[in-house]
């Protein structure tokens, strides 16, 4: 049986059958459970770039790796940028590394994703575990903060359907139309929120004194710092009945409880500090280090495995890499030019390098504007291995068919290292070995993370006394405009800017616009243009633009979180003008 896994950037890390050309879903697998979302159903039939390109003409994969051979040289002592995004989330797509970092490139650090709340649930666990399917299905109510399962998580949804669910999310969204509570917070106020439950926590005295003596540090400063913000401020603050709040806690009181936080949450300046929070109030309660209960966000997937791909010493932060300040700019694996914040910026810079290369398997806006375009192989024509930062399964990527098109990240990188006569890399399966090491177990047939083989942080945490270490300060930094909240999340259908995209704003039916409208939307960061679609899930102070919409980060600033050097996305607000 040809059994291989989803390379996309995505929770649920599916495990897949290819039979007879088709991509199935592997029914045998405890998350997968034999079907595959809309996207890696697109995979497939997905028009893909055929041939390289040399600016503008079709050349051959040869000529190609010459040319970039070429420019390599002549800007070796001037500036390079290795840019790489997660369009493949194998662990060999880290392959051009190898080569960048001996040839003296500038590399990236940070996130356009989940840094700014990894940062937060570093500083009190020392390390991000999710929490494993099992476990999940063990417990009785499940809070879902910021993420949107039944999109971007959508195989959860069969193991939770069960569960008391408590949904927090300023859209009412299909989730959320399912939970006993919906609290629709208003964006950004996730804080407050996390602050308002640790308060009623600390007034019902529904602490857990047990874990909160043997397994902390500095709760007497978290219970200081809840104090001092007045209940009345923070209910006002969160913009949701006080009485739903406290009746959602009063479902958490004695219950095996699974907290699934998303990106959602921490899109701004201090999210850091959201999930430090919701860590903090869920330590309260001594939900971590037990059966069926934890606090699950983006894991740290590499998690005990080594890493054979180290980056060079020059870093800047990926969310506002100025491109005009290259002489050459590798990007690979993403689509910057509609992907990373602050468009105008980007396409200017883009322009200004004097020479841009990208390697992907799709055209785009990025490929657009390329001097040199390389084609890659997709996932079924190079082997590989994944990890997930959903849950704790690993997944191997063979080899499973030979291809005319394209090439693989380790040929190329063995290609150009080749040209500068630096040393090249071991066999792909060599390597899928080196990474693996003795990390991994097996159950039930699949492959999982040994750090995962028992109930995550039951050993301790992964802080310097292995203790979780409560908030203790607050700080942020807000956007001050005036305007509608910008919530820009997933949509099913596109795996951001891959596969089918969304082209609308969606706007509350209060701003008096009509489907089909044409209008400008404005930020303090730049402006572009969208067709209207009214939407009576969004609060009256939101609007919504998916990830992939063209246009949509002409809207969004080049700012970075205050921990974690994280794009944030959503710090910003928007004015509507009718075109
Ligand atoms: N179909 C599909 N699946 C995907 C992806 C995709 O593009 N399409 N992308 C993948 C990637 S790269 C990632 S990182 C994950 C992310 O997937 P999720 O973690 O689900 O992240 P988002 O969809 O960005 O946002 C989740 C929810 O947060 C809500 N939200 C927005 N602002 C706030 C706020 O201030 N507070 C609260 N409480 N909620 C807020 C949004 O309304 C949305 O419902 O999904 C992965 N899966
Ligand atoms: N407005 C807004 N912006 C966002 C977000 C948002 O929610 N809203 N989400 C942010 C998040 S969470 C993320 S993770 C980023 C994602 O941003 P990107 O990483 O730029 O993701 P994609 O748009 O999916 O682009 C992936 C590219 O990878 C290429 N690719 C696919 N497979 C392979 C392969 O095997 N090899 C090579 N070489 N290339 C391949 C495809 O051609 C595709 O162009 O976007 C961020 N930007
Ligand atoms: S749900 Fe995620 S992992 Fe599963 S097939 Fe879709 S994109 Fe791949
Ligand atoms: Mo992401």
């Amino acid at each position: 049986m040809n059994k291989t896994t989803c390379p996309l950037d995505c929770y649920d890390a599916c495990s897949v059958i290819y039979e007879e050309g088709k991509l199935k879903g592997d029914k045998a697998h405890p998350v997968t459970k034999g079907y595959l979302c809309p996207n890696l159903n697109r995979y497939l039939s997905e028009p893909r770039i055929l041939h390289p390109r040399f600016k503008g003409e079709e050349i051959t994969m040869d000529r190609a790796i010459e040319i970039l051979a070429t420019m390599l040289e002549e800007t070796q002592d001037l500036e390079t940028l290795y840019f790489k995004g997660h369009g493949n989330f194998g662990k060999l797509q880290d392959a051009p590394a190898h080569f960048f970092r001996q040839y003296g490139a500038t590399f990236t650090k940070g996130s356009l994703c989940d840094g700014a709340g990894e940062a937060g649930v570093i500083a009190g666990r020392g390390e991000s575990l999710s929490m494993p399917y099992e476990q999940i299905a063990k417990s009785r109510i499940v809070v879902v903060w910021g993420r949107n399962i039944s999109v971007s998580n959508s195989h959860f949804m069969e193991l939770i359907k069960d569960k008391i669910l408590i949904v927090i999310d300023p859209v009412k969204t299909e989730l959320a139309k399912k939970a006993s509570i919906h609290l629709q917070i208003k964006p950004r106020e996730d804080f407050y929120l996390a602050m308002l439950l640790a308060r009623f926590v600390y007034i019902e005295q529904m602490e857990n004194y047990d874990f909160i003596d043997n397994f902390t540090n500095d709760f007497d400063y978290f219970v200081e710092l809840i104090r001092s913000f007045p209940v009345k401020t923070l209910s006002e603050r969160v913009g949701v009945a006080l009485d739903d709040v406290l009746t959602a806690l009063m479902l958490m009181k004695e219950e095996k409880v699974a907290i699934l936080v998303g990106v959602g949450v921490q899109k701004y300046a201090n999210g850091h500090s959201v999930l430090h929070a919701i860590d903090s109030f869920a330590a309260m309660l001594g939900l971590f280090a037990k059966e069926g209960s934890g606090v699950s966000y983006l894991a740290n997937s590499g998690l005990g495995f080594t890493h054979i791909f180290p980056k060079g010493k020059k870093q800047v932060p990926i969310a506002t890499v100025d491109f005009a300040k290259y002489d050459l700019a590798f990007i690979q694996g993403s689509n910057p030019a509609n992907q990373m914040p602050r468009t105008a910026k980007v396409i200017d810079g883009l322009q200004k390098c004097k020479f841009t290369v990208y390697f992907g398997l799709y055209e785009n806006e990025t490929s657009k504007l390329a001097d040199l375009v390389i084609p890659a192989k997709n996932f079924l024509e190079k082997e590989d291995i994944r990890f997930s930062y959903g849950t704790d399964f690993i997944g191997r990527m063979p080899k499973l068919v030979e291809s005319e098109i394209g090439i693989d990240e380790v040929t190329l990188t063995n290609r150009l290292c080749e040209a500068f006569g630096f040393e090249t890399l071991p066999q792909p399966r060599k390597m899928i070995e080196m990474i693996v090491g003795n990390n991994v177990f097996e159950k039930d047939g699949y492959l999982r993370n040994k750090e995962y083989e028992k109930v995550p942080y039951a050993d301790g945490f992964y802080t310097d006394d292995e203790k979780f270490q409560f908030m203790d300060e607050y700080e942020d930094e807000a956007c001050e405009a005036d305007g509608f909240y910008l919530i820009t999340c997933k949509q099913r259908h596109s795996l951001n800017s891959q596969f089918k995209r969304d082209s609308y704003i969606y706007v509350p039916p209060v701003c008096g616009f009509a489907d089909g409208d044409i209008v400008r939307a404005i930020s303090p960061y730049g402006e572009a243009e969208f067709r209207v679609k009214v939407n009576e899930d969004l609060r009256e102070d939101c609007v919504m633009i998916y990830s992939g919409t063209p246009g949509v980060n002409y809207l969004t600033p080049d700012a970075l979180s205050l921990e974690g050097e994280s794009a944030i996305y959503q710090e910003t607000r928007i004015v509507l003008e009718k075109v």
